[in-house]
């Protein structure tokens, strides 16, 4: 009886060994994502869609160097191509205000992010639209 005890014991002080070592295994990887948490505000390794727009406010106004309320073309030059301007553009003005800014984040970000579990990883990071993501807020 003693016996039983003290293996379900063991197997209970393993458990919760190989659970911390999975969360230390966890960080370690966090800390080889220099990318992802150079734009993510709380650099924990995930970046959730509240993070993206909280970095993509402040992106904006770093870009914004005449201090209007809208981005133009040579404001996001190297940022944005041609293309991915006009196509966030979307009452064609010519400038993007912050919601047809963000919006575009938004939507970079929940394709980046196939699995659907809010949040954006490291690996996600290296895809086209996670590129596309991180060239818009670093
Ligand atoms: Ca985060
Ligand atoms: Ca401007
Ligand atoms: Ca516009
Ligand atoms: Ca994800």
């Amino acid at each position: 009886m003693m016996k039983k005890i003290l293996m379900a014991m063991s197997v209970a002080v393993l458990a919760v060994v190989s659970s911390v070592a999975a969360q230390a295994g966890h960080r370690g990887a966090v800390a080889s994502c220099p990318v992802l948490n150079e734009i993510d505000p709380d650099s924990d390794g995930r970046m959730t869609v509240g993070e993206a727009v909280k970095r993509g406010v402040h992106i904006f106004k770093s870009l914004n160097q005449d201090g209007d309320r809208t981005l133009e073309a040579d404001e996001t030059h190297g940022l944005l191509s041609h293309e991915a301007f006009a196509w966030a553009d979307r009452n064609n003005d010519g400038k993007l205000h912050m919601g047809e800014w963000i919006r575009r984040i938004v939507i970079l970000f929940n394709k980046a992010n196939p699995d659907r579990d809010g949040t954006i990883e490291c690996d996600e990071l290296h895809t086209g639209y996670g590129r596309g993501l991180k060239r818009m807020l670093r």
